[in-house]
């Protein structure tokens, strides 16, 4: 039976969103630019002038923005980009952090 302390509790409840997270390639220098603009396509859905852009902006600053999820697909995404990169015997990696 709920007491006053679980209703005071319950008062205190906030719902909030759920976060976000913020995935990223890397750049290095041996990974195929072709095979960047196929990870961007395959995996993050970017159309071929969008995925040459991005691998173009990463090769110049280091690391690009390749897309915004939850938790569970950004997880997924970095686990996709490394398996893929290593399977295929280059060193890609990606990263990602809270919006
Ligand atoms: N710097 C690489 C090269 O010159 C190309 C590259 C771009 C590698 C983006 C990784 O995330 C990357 N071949």
């Amino acid at each position: 039976m709920a007491t006053d302390t679980n209703y005071e509790y319950l008062d205190e409840t906030r719902l909030e969103f759920p976060k976000k997270y913020k995935v990223f390639l890397l750049n290095d220098d041996y990974t195929s630019m072709d095979f960047v603009i196929d990870i961007l396509i395959s995996i993050f859905h970017k159309s071929y002038e969008e995925a040459e852009k991005i691998m173009l902006e990463i090769h110049k600053k280091e690391r690009g923005l390749c897309g915004v999820y939850s938790h569970e697909i950004a997880e997924t995404k970095v686990m996709q980009v490394i398996k893929k990169a290593k399977d295929s015997g280059f060193p890609l990696k990606a990263t990602m952090e809270e919006e």
